[in-house]
């Protein structure tokens, strides 16, 4: 080992990039970021995350920050037909709502004070398995590192000719910020608790959801959901006659959606060969976008991008050679993904979530991950 800091290169600023940036540089590695787009921001509206990603924010730092704007509801709410199925208060569960903005702007600011450098306008095209990063300007870097944490595109994926399978499900959602309008609500509906998630289903006789998440005092996530067959239903802007006459306790926030554009996101699952290649490993929506059902794309891309840093430090620190760490990597962490995977796309196909308790068994065993746990994987294997 020479004493200069090792190197790592990340492709892509979203949620996963920045996570993995900041542990790396927290653990000592010289760390760059590469974002594509001018400006390093989220796109999208709100968020849910679990104890495995919230754990992961505690231990980089970022968790003060976070919870000064976001929250946790005092129950997740499941209703068909406007009839209460399940409230459940998730008890001894760690989970948090907020923002996207907020999020990536707690991790900006993690990564930032972690000494991590942001470039933005910076493409990556490509990287091969020695760790030779390749970018659209036509310049290389290498580094003992690589990390595609580009998106479900992935330039750093496809690159690598990773085969992969992609599969669409029949519905999608369309996802808003909007203000709370809590008075508003309580007026329609006097009894609901509106500082709850509530997820409220129609099956008959048409198919139609509106997920309501509470973000913070002042921000509401609302995501509508309806068959991509439904030309009325996944229309943007949204047909506010239609939803609100399906939730007309609903009115104030659909009318505040029916002002912004949208962009219906029908759901769909990527599932990798494999996760790594020589120096090179994928996290996040780059090796592993899911359906949102549970609500784990952004926390497996968080816990994996942690994990990932740890075993590639710990490897370099041991003289071990880092492509086998890294495939070692992938086999112990892969599971827990697979099954937030499985399960998301199972509840996205089925409907099933419309029955409510919808975070009990296998449901809730990726929410209950902690990836900062070194002795995790010891009762599995016992
Ligand atoms: P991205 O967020 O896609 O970030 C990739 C970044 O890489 C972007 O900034 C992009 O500009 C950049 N990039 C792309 N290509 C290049 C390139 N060639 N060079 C350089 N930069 C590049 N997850 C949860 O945990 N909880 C939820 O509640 C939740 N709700 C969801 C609801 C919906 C409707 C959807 C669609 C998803 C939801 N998710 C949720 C999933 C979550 O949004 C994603 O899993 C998460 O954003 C993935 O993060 P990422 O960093 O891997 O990818
Ligand atoms: C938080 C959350 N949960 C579920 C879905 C879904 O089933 O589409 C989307 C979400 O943002």
């Amino acid at each position: 080992m020479t004493d200069s800091p090792r190197r790592a290169e990340i492709s892509g600023g979203g949620f996963a990039g920045l996570t993995a940036a900041t542990a790396l540089a927290q653990m000592g590695w010289r760390v760059r970021v590469h974002e594509r787009a001018a400006e390093l921001r989220a796109e999208g509206a709100g968020i849910v995350l679990w104890n495995n990603s919230l754990q992961v924010l505690d231990r980089i730092g970022a968790t003060p920050d976070l919870d000064s704007r976001s929250m946790t509801p005092p129950a997740y709410e499941t209703r068909m037909n406007n009839v209460i199925q399940s409230q459940e208060t998730l008890d001894g569960i760690r989970w948090r709502t907020m923002t996207r903005p907020h999020l990536h702007q707690s991790l900006l600011t993690a990564a930032r004070e972690s000494g991590v450098e942001i470039v933005a306008n910076s493409e990556v095209t490509g990287a091969t398995a020695e760790g030779v990063v390749s970018f659209a300007d036509g310049t290389t870097a290498e580094a003992e590192l690589v990390v595609g944490a580009d998106g479900v595109g992935s330039a750093v994926r496809d690159s690598l000719g990773i085969p992969l399978k992609r599969e669409r499900s029949r519905d999608g959602i369309t996802r808003f910020l909007v203000p709370r309008r809590k008075a508003e609500l309580t007026a329609l509906e006097p009894d609901t608790e509106w500082d709850n998630v509530i997820d409220f289903w129609n099956l008959e006789p048409r198919v139609l959801r509106v997920l309501y998440t509470p973000a913070n005092d002042e921000e509401l996530y609302i995501a509508l959901m309806s068959p991509a067959a439904d030309a009325a239903g996944s229309r943007v802007p949204i047909d506010l006659e239609l939803w609100t006459s399906v939730f007309p306790q609903l009115a104030p926030v659909l009318q505040d959606a029916a002002g912004i554009q949208g962009r219906y996101y029908g759901y769909q699952t990527t599932r990798l060969d494999h996760w790594t290649e020589g120096r090179v490993a994928l996290i996040g929506d780059a090796a592993h976008a899911m359906c949102p059902a549970l609500a784990q794309g952004a926390g497996t891309a968080m816990q994996n991008a942690w994990t990932l840093a740890v075993k590639a430090t710990e490897a370099l620190a041991a003289g071990d050679d880092l492509p086998t760490a890294l495939r070692d990597w992938e086999r112990l962490e892969r599971p827990v993904t697979d099954l937030a995977q499985n399960r998301s796309q199972w509840y996205a196909d089925t409907r099933e979530m419309a029955k409510g308790n919808q975070f009990v068994g296998e449901s809730v065993e990726t929410a209950l991950y902690n990836p900062t746990d070194p002795h995790r994987h010891e009762v599995h294997a016992a």
